[in-house]
């Protein structure tokens, strides 16, 4: 069992403050300057898009406890989850009444602090493949695996996309399939922030390839893996119901982003954090200061973006309508931890994932959880 970096982040709780994302609110911490839960809207594609399509949240539930250190979610036909543990390197198998089976270990996994085993993606034609996706950290690069799921146990894991820098702190990590099918990537930096606007790196960027790990046909870039580029550590994927991509990034210690994605579009970092107006850059659609959120993953439902906050620990609700938002709302805020993760069910109501076991939050009885939300009008 690999050991966590725990002790090194209590003896430098200052050196690495100014570096992570992830790490718990604090005194005195970055970002803790701006009043109230009241996030800035961009100067355009933000102003009021009408009131939110759901307007009650409820929590349903526990569906699951004892989770160590989960990060990725991914659901199965039947209305059970994988979920993927960064730090065990396990994918534990999560059924609506409370099961939960490890069902495998992903193999080759090597990181320290915020790498591991991140995201996990079922293949959209999961009833024809039995395939399961993994983003981990194997070392100097972040990779992706596909692996046979056969509804008990992993097996015939190959690394199908390497290359992606990785490091102690933003290795960026969620995949998810888009309804074109082609597999989507966030990934981050790795603290290196050159690595950006660097075209030929794929550090910093949201890639788009196929389930053999070739850059997707029609990528805005010739063959390139390269969707979009300006990113700090995107660990947010998501798609409206016409289509539109949006992407959730931490912040370095002023402004996370909610960002509304363009294929070949600049979202900025490093040159820019958050809104600042320059024609080079596409603003976010909607920024927090990272106390008040530092997201990682995010969900579309019933019109709104859901997005799960670490530092946060909030889930934010924001209302969409025709790629504009409206204002969004704080649910949860400080009931159960940080939050890692949310998914859509196929029953339609959300899962959302706690992270408190991470050696960043402080565990409460259960933790790790997952909960059942249900949204009404
Ligand atoms: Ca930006």
């Amino acid at each position: 069992m690999r050991r966590r970096l725990l002790p090194l982040l209590v003896l430098l709780p200052i050196v690495l403050s100014a570096c992570s994302d992830e790490l718990a609110p604090g005194p005195a911490g970055p970002g803790t300057s701006t009043a109230g839960d009241n996030p800035s809207a961009s100067g355009s594609g933000s102003s009021s898009a009408g009131g939110p399509a759901v307007s009650r949240v409820v929590v349903d539930g526990v569906v699951a406890r004892g989770l160590d250190a989960p990060w990725g979610m991914t659901f199965l036909p039947d209305g059970s989850a994988l979920v993927s543990e960064r730090d065990s390197d396990q994918v534990v198998h999560v059924t609506p009444d409370g099961g939960t089976d490890v069902v495998g270990q992903v193999n080759g996994v090597d990181g320290s602090a915020e790498g591991g085993l991140l995201g996990i993606a079922l293949s959209p034609t999961y009833s024809e493949d039995s395939t399961l996706f993994a983003y981990f950290t194997a070392g100097a690069e972040n990779v992706i695996a596909r692996l046979t799921y056969d509804g008990n146990s992993l097996s015939d894991q190959r690394t199908v996309f390497d290359g992606i820098p990785a490091g102690p702190v933003h290795n960026g990590g969620r995949i998810a399939f888009g309804p074109d099918g082609f597999l989507y990537v966030g990934t981050g930096e790795s603290g290196q922030t050159d690595l950006s606007q660097d075209r030929n790196s794929l550090g910093g960027k949201i890639l788009r390839i196929t389930a053999d790990g070739d850059p997707a046909p029609g990528n805005p870039f010739a063959d390139s893996p390269v969707y979009s580029l300006g990113h700090r550590n995107v660990q947010g994927l998501a798609w409206d119901e016409d289509g539109q991509l949006w992407a959730a990034e931490f912040g370095q210690n002023m402004w996370d982003e909610l960002n509304r994605i363009q294929a070949g579009g600049n979202y900025g970092w490093p040159e820019v954090e958050g809104r600042a107006g320059e024609g080079d850059y596409i603003d976010p659609v909607r920024q927090w200061s990272t106390d008040r959120a530092s997201p990682s993953g995010i969900a579309v439902s019933g019109g709104s973006v859901f997005m799960a906050g670490l530092r946060g620990e909030r889930l934010w609700q924001i209302p969409i309508r025709d790629g504009r938002s409206s204002r969004p709302r704080p649910l949860l805020a400080g009931e159960y931890g940080r939050l890692r993760a949310v998914t859509e069910a196929p029953d339609g109501s959300l899962w959302v994932m706690t992270n408190n076991t991470d050696g960043r939050g402080e565990p409460r009885s259960g933790d790790d959880k997952v909960l059942r939300l249900t949204l009404s009008e």
